[in-house]
């Protein structure tokens, strides 16, 4: 009789394989591979105080890398729910029996409990963060990078753990029955070929169903993508200035722009910073939530700025928004972006004023920057030292 537990020789289908699982889990593996390192790429772009200096250029680096970490992260859904799915009736295997060999199994079998909470827990935190959704408590970015090493750490155990069952899976046809489970004998609703080419045909459609976010030629099959890489004066809107608890009185003519330095304090009105020398400069908007925008911004060189209060060169400026509620209303522009002729305090868009939803009176626009440093309603710079 069956009981509410399934045991693992209850599953039969050949299509649970090693054969399969090794196939979909290489590729899931180079996906987690290089979510991680753009991971860690995004993160120490965060760092206010870099050790070394995260680069300027290329000026649409952190637009790729995080385009990158977005697409591999939502190629990995489909592909780990097939790996989970060849692989779970082992979840039913008899336990080991005491011994020294039946540790090792337990602690196998432990890394791949391990791997797989915390793999569900980056797809599941990094969609829901793209989506701009928040049901937990626990800051997104420390939770989603201490558990990114904790996944890495585990896919590492279980790629050593299972090379030989992998090298052997990848050394033999798809269909050969040589590394199967004894009880996977029947043959299943579909070839391995097929289980495997629908595989790959979700990972793309998953990645290309979202990448329009970050790839113009994808918008308009990218139904799932959260932004659409389009909105008010060509670029979408992350925060807006009501969201931000910015008013109308804020960015009225009242607006000053105070410039702190060694050689004192400057303030400026808009009109005066219209008056400055300009600079006209083609820079994206990459979020890290994974979409970005190109757009054509002009605004005056911060390094312009910084001369107006004799700030030595590769001071690193903490830049103050009006912004009263949430995140990112003070940032810190590290010495080599505030030196970047390229780094500006922008006051148009694609040749228009600023909108107040994308910064009016003036935010910050610098290359290979993040999308949440790109500060919006910049109304005070401080050189630190
Ligand atoms: N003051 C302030 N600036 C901010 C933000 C914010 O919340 N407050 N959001 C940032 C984020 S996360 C992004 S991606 C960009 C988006 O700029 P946009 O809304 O003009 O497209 O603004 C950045 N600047
Ligand atoms: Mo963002």
């Amino acid at each position: 009789m069956r009981g509410v537990v399934p045991r693992e020789a209850e599953f039969t289908s050949r299509l649970r394989s090693a054969a399969v699982a090794a196939r979909v889990g290489s590729w899931l593996g180079v996906c987690f591979a290089i979510a991680f390192v753009t991971g860690l790429i995004s993160h120490y772009a965060q760092v206010p105080d870099q050790p070394i200096p995260f680069p300027t250029a290329p000026s649409w680096g952190y637009r790729l890398t995080q385009g990158l970490h977005v697409a591999t992260g939502s190629a990995a859904v489909p592909l780990l729910l097939v790996k989970l799915w060849t692989v779970y009736p082992k979840l039913f295997a008899p336990l080991p029996r005491p011994s020294r060999r039946g540790v090792l199994t337990m602690l196998e079998r432990g890394s791949i409990g391990v791997l797989v909470a915390s793999a569900v827990f980056q797809l599941a935190t990094g969609l829901a963060n793209a989506a701009q959704w928040y049901p937990w408590a626990f800051s997104f970015r420390t939770a989603h990078f201490a558990v990114a090493w904790i996944a890495i750490g585990a896919l590492l155990v279980h790629v050593a753990v299972k090379l030989p069952v992998i090298r052997a899976a990848w050394g033999s046809d798809v269909d050969s029955v040589g590394q199967d489970r004894p009880s996977a004998t029947r043959s299943g609703a579909v070839s391995r070929r097929t289980l495997l080419r629908g595989t790959w045909i979700a990972a793309a459609a998953a990645v290309v169903t979202t990448a329009g976010a970050t790839v113009p030629l994808l918008r308009k099959v990218s139904v799932f993508a959260v932004r659409t890489g389009e909105g008010p004066q060509g670029v979408p809107i992350n925060r807006t200035a009501q969201a931000a608890g910015v008013t109308a009185d804020d960015v009225d003519r009242s607006y000053l722009l105070q410039v702190v330095g060694p050689g004192g304090t400057v303030s400026l009105t808009r009109d005066e910073l219209a008056g400055l020398r300009q600079r006209t400069r083609d820079l994206p908007i990459a979020c890290v939530e994974g979409w970005s925008a190109g757009a054509t911004w002009s605004g005056v060189p911060i390094r312009d700025l910084l001369d107006l209060v004799e700030a030595p060169r590769g001071s690193d400026v903490l830049v103050v928004s009006l912004q009263r509620r949430g995140h990112y209303g003070r940032t810190v522009l590290q010495g080599n972006f505030a030196d970047h002729p390229s780094t500006l305090l922008a006051l148009t868009i694609n040749g228009e004023q600023l909108s107040v939803d994308h910064g009016y009176p003036a935010r910050i626009i610098a290359p290979n920057r993040p999308g949440v440093l790109q500060t919006k309603w910049v109304t005070r710079l401080e050189v630190m030292t």
